[in-house]
């Protein structure tokens, strides 16, 4: 968090961490399409010709103003593929509030529970811990038939019990939801 003076503007970082392909970027996309443009900026991603992102997607939301001053969430998201860990390193640094986003299919779980150790790591090259810093987790695609039951998945990804949503990113289930809480969060600090 920060606050730019000039502008009167306090600015929140929210970042989407979580495995390849769990549906961070569709969170951003649906929150694009529904968002009030007035209040949003140009999403902006960088992607590989795969669609996989590469660096980051980013869009800043707004909300009004609280005590003169205006708040402003800069949501990123974080590469999921194994490769590009340097990518995440940079981007998880400052973040005020972790939206976790876990893929439910069966056959992710594995990789669910290595990208928390990851995340965990990354914050440790910043003195960061996710004991301190506030998080959550999105249980995505709940639509797939084969989906981890939710029980199986808290006891997996949740051993602090942080809160969760259950969220289908595609069809925009839960994604406001997710975003409010993680919202919440980052602004209690203040
Ligand atoms: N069935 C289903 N598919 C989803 C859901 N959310 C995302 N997807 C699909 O999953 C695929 C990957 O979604 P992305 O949003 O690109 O995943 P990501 O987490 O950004 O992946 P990386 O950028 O590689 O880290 C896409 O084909 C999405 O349409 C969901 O809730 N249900
Ligand atoms: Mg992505």
């Amino acid at each position: 968090m920060y606050v730019d003076w000039k502008n009167q503007e306090i600015i929140f970082k929210i970042v989407y961490y979580g495995p390849g392909l769990g549906g961070k970027t569709t969170n951003l996309e649906y929150i694009y399409s529904k968002i009030n443009p007035a209040l949003r900026s140009e999403l902006v991603s960088f992607k590989t010709k795969e669609d996989r992102t590469l660096y980051f997607d980013f869009m800043q939301v707004g909300l009004g103003s609280i005590g003169g001053k205006k708040p402003r969430f800069h949501l990123y998201t974080i590469p999921g593929q194994i490769q590009y860990s340097y990518g995440r390193k940079l981007v998880i640094n400052g973040a005020d509030a972790i939206i976790f986003v876990a893929d439910s299919q069966r056959d992710r779980l594995d990789e669910n529970i290595a990208s928390l150790q990851d995340l965990r790591e990354k914050l440790a090259g910043y003195q960061k811990s996710l004991e301190q810093l506030p998080w959550i987790i999105q249980y995505n695609k709940r639509d797939l038939p084969r989906a981890t039951s939710i029980p199986t998945l808290q006891k997996k990804l949740n051993p602090f019990d942080v809160p969760y949503c259950e969220a289908i990113a595609t069809q925009g289930a839960g994604v406001f939801e997710t975003l409010k809480s993680a919202i919440q969060m980052a602004m209690s600090k203040l």
